[in-house]
């Protein structure tokens, strides 16, 4: 047996800037994909045209936050050292889940189970989303015990999961919702964003706390790995958008909005943009939430949830010096 001295946490005492603001707002958004009617969705999903991108886009998405739900946050929750901060990771892990189990109630709601099997067999064959998810599961993989440096790497890899490479999928639904396509489900997409939105923030955060403690030349290693890294995942991500969106004829207007988002990813962290600024189709800049949002679950908790009714997240949401913005 060992003789460790496991270290109980404390909440009264903080020991972390922000956990507990992360932890509040986390919970506040608690939300589930049974709340949203994406029943309604079917009858336009009959006749739409695209269907094939539409299901690619969802499993593509699925396999990514189960990657984040099952290594991602769970690493980054076990090595990390503070432990309201642990807390707070696994908390976020819990949302993951949430994520990836919400597309398979869109896939249950829309499609058959043969038309589910394939496209899942589809995410074990396509090389491009396979590529995404080795990229970013290694360096989940690759944390040590005790090393600031390998965990700092992981939470890089985050950032530029949730904050950049989930757009390349999240553009469509919000691109057919806010033109009143398949509406339900984009609500749906419009609810994971907003949880990814405080991840790629929270974690970014976190992360260069971690960074700042590192001498200069370390932090200029650091950052040269970064953005090869950021530039290794922009050339697949490229390969993938064209691939999944060929028959769209969409794949440039993607391609505007993972740069707009790779930008914000490093915005994150800390770290300078790397692309110029660009016009977005401001369909999917606008997202859905702006006018008559389907998505109205708190009327059916009843009164004792209204308290817990929240603003959407907004870049003046957390609004502290520490985080770099433009
Ligand atoms: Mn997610
Ligand atoms: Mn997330």
């Amino acid at each position: 047996m060992s003789n460790l001295i496991y270290e109980a946490v404390n909440w009264n005492r903080p020991t972390s800037d922000l956990a507990q603001v992360f932890w509040d707002q986390q919970w506040k958004q608690i939300w589930f994909p049974e709340e949203v009617a994406v029943s309604k969705d079917i009858k336009q999903w009959q006749s739409f045209e695209h269907q094939d991108t539409y299901k690619k886009v969802f499993a593509g998405l699925t396999l990514l936050d189960t990657v984040q739900t099952n290594i991602g946050m769970n690493q980054i929750a076990n090595y990390a050292t503070d432990l309201q901060e642990k807390a707070v990771f696994t908390v976020f892990g819990s949302f993951e889940a949430i994520h990836a189990k919400s597309y398979s109630y869109i896939f249950t709601t829309l499609c058959t189970n043969e038309e589910i099997d394939e496209v899942f067999e589809w995410v074990k064959k396509n090389e491009y989303i396979q590529y995404k998810a080795n990229k970013i599961g290694d360096i989940y993989d690759a944390i040590e015990e005790g090393d600031t440096e390998s965990l700092w790497k992981a939470m890089f890899a985050s950032v530029m999961l949730e904050s950049f490479l989930f757009y390349s999928g999240f553009f469509y639904p919000l691109y057919l919702g806010g033109q009143g396509i398949l509406r339900n489900s984009a609500e749906v997409v419009s609810l994971i964003l907003r949880d990814e939105s405080i991840h790629g923030v929270a974690v970014g955060f976190f992360a260069q706390n971690i960074f700042n403690k590192f001498s200069k030349e370390k932090q200029d290693e650091l950052k040269v790995w970064g953005y090869e890294l950021l530039l290794d995942l922009y050339q697949n991500e490229l390969k993938y958008t064209d691939d999944i969106y060929a028959e769209t004829g969409l794949s440039p207007e993607v391609k505007a909005y993972i740069r707009y988002n790779a930008n914000k990813a490093l915005m994150n962290l800390g770290m300078d943009a790397m692309f110029p600024e660009e016009e977005i189709n401001p369909i999917v800049m606008n997202g859905i939430r702006n006018e008559g949002s389907t998505y109205d679950f708190f009327s059916q908790k009843g009164s004792t949830y209204a308290k817990a009714k929240v603003a959407p997240i907004t870049d003046s949401t957390f609004n502290f010096d520490t985080i770099k913005r433009f």
